[in-house]
């Protein structure tokens, strides 16, 4: 007898990765994981459960353990209790299955078999990230909740923001905004990057120094982007979203924000089975290539310039990545595929051919990051392409990317975070 609680469809998620596994009497070991001490403390990290436990259990709990006889093609999962001196301190946690202290005798029960951790095994790993890479119901369940906080968070910004504020003040307003609608936390770090910071990708709050984090204020006619998105259930949502505060935008403002726009719209709705991510992705630098030559920031023909690795310099990251219970979900490289070192392409999180049930991220973006356009030997390689006395007029513009979480199904593309305006200016 199973005294696993698992509902149907994650009943269904352990009979398709079991099928996958195509194993003979072995049995496999599914760990939560461990609560991570902060050095020199008392006190641990935030728990995150590792999402193959996730996805295999719908639970969140230190130190369970998922088995898995496949002999019997039997699932069992083993948690912990809390002792009456836990309970002191904290609330109990749900005690999910089996005793974890029965874990022993259930594995002695099988003696003579092979025990294997999923962990340690590539392969299994793998099976599981292919069933991750399509959602089941529940899953966009659980993302589309994600983006509706994620949509409370920007209305926020849109409605609140004005020239003067700090980043952190506009970080702390918008992350309410995301835990009143009911995110759990953020899933990742939020991005809110002001004028010449957004050219920085992953620029986010005490990175710097956290015991005497910066924070910038807010410059009137300044782009302000914002990278962000709660996470619900477990599942992320990543937005992002860009405009100009307390001003109209400038020509360049304007024309940039639109280019980057038009490389969104047009990989949006190439979001659908059988495309090749790689190439959709190839034609959004192209998109934005064509912008900066009629910018007259590049000079030549695009195909070229993107095939140099000048387009690059202003688009250096990949145009979307899977999204589910991390925020760069697993199953990005289809099988035999290996990340690019093109400058293109080499930070490219996916690889594979798009099929129905993945949600991917679409986030083109143009930037000018002082880190490529200083460096001495890129202005010497691209010195014909690049028209460095206009882009070194830029340095110190910052950035601008578009985000939206895109649902690849058998008939029209669905935008996860189609309802959060995209205002080119705002305050
Ligand atoms: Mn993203």
């Amino acid at each position: 007898m199973s005294h696993n609680e698992s509902t149907p469809i994650i009943s269904a998620r352990r009979q398709r990765v079991a099928h996958r596994w195509s194993l003979n009497d072995e049995i496999v070991l599914v760990r939560s994981g461990a609560m991570v001490p902060i050095s020199g403390s008392d006190m641990e990290y935030a728990f995150h459960p590792h999402p193959d436990f996730a996805y295999l259990s719908g639970k969140g709990i230190p130190e369970a353990v998922l088995a898995f006889d496949a002999k019997d093609q039997n699932w069992e999962i083993f948690g912990p209790r809390s002792s009456a001196a836990d309970q002191v301190w904290h609330q109990p946690v749900d005690p999910i299955g089996l005793p974890l202290s029965e874990l022993e005798d259930w594995l002695a029960e099988r003696q003579g078999r092979q025990v294997l951790e999923v962990t340690s095994r590539t392969d299994l790993q793998a099976a599981i990230g292919e069933e991750r890479v399509h959602k089941d119901e529940l899953e966009l369940a659980a993302l589309r909740s994600a983006a509706e906080t994620s949509w409370a968070g920007f209305e926020w910004v849109y409605k609140n923001v004005t020239a003067g504020m700090t980043e952190r003040e506009i970080q702390v307003g918008m992350e309410a905004a995301f835990f009143k609608a009911g995110a759990v936390r953020t899933a990742y770090p939020s991005i809110v990057a002001s004028g010449p910071n957004a050219a920085f990708l992953h620029y986010f709050y005490g990175q710097d120094d956290i015991l005497n984090p910066a924070t910038r204020t807010l410059n009137k006619g300044e782009l302000l982007l914002i990278d962000a998105g709660g996470e619900y259930g477990g599942y992320a949502s990543d937005v992002t979203r860009s405009m100009v505060v307390g001003e109209e935008p400038t020509d360049i403002q304007s024309f940039l924000w639109q280019v980057v726009l038009r490389a969104q719209e047009l990989a949006i709705d190439r979001c659908r089975p059988g495309q090749e991510w790689r190439e959709v992705h190839l034609d959004s630098a192209r998109v934005i290539g064509q912008g900066l030559v009629e910018l007259g920031l590049l000079r030549g023909n695009v195909e070229d310039l993107v095939a140099s690795g000048a387009v690059a310099l202003f688009y250096p990251h990949g145009l979307g990545h899977l999204i589910g219970l991390t925020v760069h979900d697993a199953g990005g490289f289809g099988t035999n595929r290996e990340p690019s070192s093109h400058p293109q392409s080499m930070y490219l999180r996916t690889d594979r051919v798009l099929e129905s049930g993945m949600i991917t991220s679409v986030e083109p973006g143009v930037y000018f990051i002082d880190a490529l356009l200083g460096n001495l030997e890129k202005r010497s390689q691209f010195e014909d392409e690049v028209n460095w006395k206009e882009v070194d007029l830029l340095r110190g513009f910052g950035g601008i990317r578009i985000e939206d979480d895109v649902h690849v199904t058998d008939s029209e593309p669905e935008v996860l975070s189609a309802s959060i305006a995209k205002p080119m200016r705002i305050g």
